[in-house]
């Protein structure tokens, strides 16, 4: 019978720090977003890291922040889906870099899909499609051990593989990094985004079977803004005033390299999570920027493995949300922090124009971000945003043709004693058990066994959060009966949106709503914790084309 984590840790199974030391604590009750996630605080790798550098004795706020480079267009190229019409085309090389990540370091040894961590940006408009031919010409020896008895990632495939994936991009099967889809040195893979979706904040990251992880960590992802006409006439801020913030965190050592922790088991060197001491936003350590006191833009995107971030900033002083994963929301709403898990993204309002002459701190929980210098000098310009955004039009439940409970546990291999953890109690190999029809809308009702915050992604569709309610995971466990506790939780004013990523909170039932549009075909859905997702917390779905009537 599999057993879960907590069991395995009473039976002394021999489990690696990795597993032991996490130091968790969960929340008792939900009051507060922030207190309904897992703390990620505390997680030490299996093995002690050589000459680990201690960032925090880093100078602050002595390296500006960098805005990453857009996205250069090669030509012009026949458009996939019809060669009548020509659509932009790009070539982008992932290669190995040296960048500075702090003026008193040395440079470190990344890999980009461009000169820098972030990659370029792709600035894009929605129903303008494009092109993108990613070029692998990486070395061909992994920055960091490979774990070869991941799925995917045995000794009988290269270490060095990439496949790109555009995150929240609606894209046909075959441009949509499907993980197996990987090629290695001197190859590459065209794929076709036609942008049929509302301006958004997409991102775009490797996703190569069993290496993902290892890839990200080493710095292959960027921003891809999607823009539209309804986003434009809401006078946002933009140009000098708006700007992707990728949050990441790594380890470093002393001479300034990327160390990715290991489990000090040779031939299993994965790491359950990996929460890296160095937090870099937008490819520096506590940049700062200079700001006019008056409203900026912000698209942050959680490009860590693993850890999620509270973030707040030190004045206390309130901000709006405008965004999140997948789109605009009906309505700014105010916040004063702000939880973002891996893979999540949310489109913020700065106003400073009240803050002329203060230094201000974006910080997660105790951790000190970033700074913004507001300038004194420059006159306040005072900012309003309108009052409502664009309509999201709620999906009734009534629309669902099926509700699906899906699992989310984490059990012992009984064949190798190994922890997995599983989607639905299923591992990537077994036949796809997922296959909405084309245009249906399904309800995913996903029960979380464990005790963390696991952030679901699916690839090709948007969606709604219902709700979240608490269940009885013990009477789960041996009586197989679902006992839900207390009433169904609305979310929160941030979540009523279109998301692409929900934050399925431990001990409970998330519930969201799905319309299957787009394209037919194979893609995947996963827990944006990378380290998960490598260990077997990612399914193939097949959304299958409707019957042809007679
Ligand atoms: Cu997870």
């Amino acid at each position: 019978m599999p057993l879960s984590r907590r069991q395995l840790l009473a039976r002394g199974l021999g489990l690696t720090a990795a597993w032991t030391a996490r130091g968790r604590a969960v929340a008792a009750s939900w009051p507060s977003a922030a207190a309904r996630t897992v703390l990620n605080v505390g997680m030490r790798p299996g093995v002690p890291l050589k000459s680990p550098l201690h960032a925090t004795s880093l100078a602050h706020f002595v390296d500006a922040l960098p805005i990453p480079e857009l996205a250069q267009q090669h030509g012009w190229r026949a458009d996939p889906s019809n060669p009548a019409q020509r659509v932009p085309y790009y070539r982008v090389a992932m290669r190995e870099v040296e960048v500075q990540v702090h003026r008193d370091l040395k440079s470190t040894r990344c890999w980009s899909y461009g000169t820098g961590v972030p990659g370029p940006t792709f600035e894009t408009r929605s129903g303008q499609g494009l092109l993108v031919e990613w070029v692998n010409l990486l070395p061909t020896r992994h920055l960091f051990p490979v774990d070869h008895s991941i799925c995917g990632a045995g000794a009988d495939v290269p270490d060095v593989r990439t496949i790109a994936h555009v995150h929240g991009a609606r894209v046909p099967p075959q441009s949509d990094g499907y993980p197996e889809h990987w090629f290695t040195r001197g190859k590459s893979a065209l794929c076709h985004y036609p942008n049929h979706q509302e301006a958004t904040t997409l991102w775009y990251h490797d996703h190569a079977m069993g290496i993902e992880r290892l890839n990200q960590y080493a710095g292959l992802f960027g921003a891809f803004l999607v823009r539209d006409q309804t986003e434009a006439a809401l006078g946002l801020p933009s140009g000098r005033y708006e700007m992707p913030l990728f949050i990441f965190d790594r380890f470093l050592d002393e001479s300034g390299q990327l160390q990715y922790p290991t489990s000090g088991i040779p031939d299993a060197p994965w790491v359950s999570e990996v929460y890296g001491d160095a937090m870099l936003v937008n490819g520096k350590l506590f940049p700062y920027l200079d700001v006019e006191p008056r409203q900026y833009r912000f698209r942050l995107i959680n490009a860590s493995n693993a850890r999620f971030y509270y973030l707040s900033l030190s004045n206390t002083q309130a901000f709006h949300q405008i965004g999140s994963d997948q789109g605009l929301l009906s309505a700014p709403v105010l916040l004063k922090d702000l939880v973002l898990a891996p893979g999540e993204r949310a489109d913020m309002v700065i106003d400073f124009s009240l803050h002329s002459g203060t230094e201000i701190l974006l910080k997660s929980q105790s951790f000190v971000l970033m700074q913004f210098r507001v300038s004194g000098k420059s006159a306040p310009v005072a900012g309003t945003l309108p009052a409502s955004l664009r309509p999201v039009e709620k999906i009734p439940r009534s629309a669902a043709v099926k509700t699906r409970a899906l699992s989310l546990k984490e059990y012992m291999d009984p064949k190798t004693h190994a922890m997995v953890m599983l989607l639905n109690g299923a591992y990537w190999r077994y036949p796809v058990s997922e296959k909405p029809a084309l245009d249906s809308i399904e309800i995913w009702e996903l029960l979380n066994f464990t005790e963390d915050n696991h952030p679901i992604h699916l690839h090709l569709v948007r969606f709604q959060l219902l709700d979240r309610q608490h269940f009885d995971v013990e009477t789960f466990n041996f009586q197989h009966q679902l006992r839900t506790l207390g009433a169904p939780i609305p979310p929160d004013a941030n979540e009523v949106g279109w998301k692409d990523t929900i934050q399925a909170y431990p001990g409970m039932i998330t519930r969201i709503i799905v319309p299957f549009r787009g394209y037919p075909g194979r893609y995947v859905w996963h827990c944006h914790v990378l380290e998960h997702a490598a260990n077997e917390m990612m399914r193939p779905f097949e959304v299958v084309a409707a019957p042809r009537r007679a």
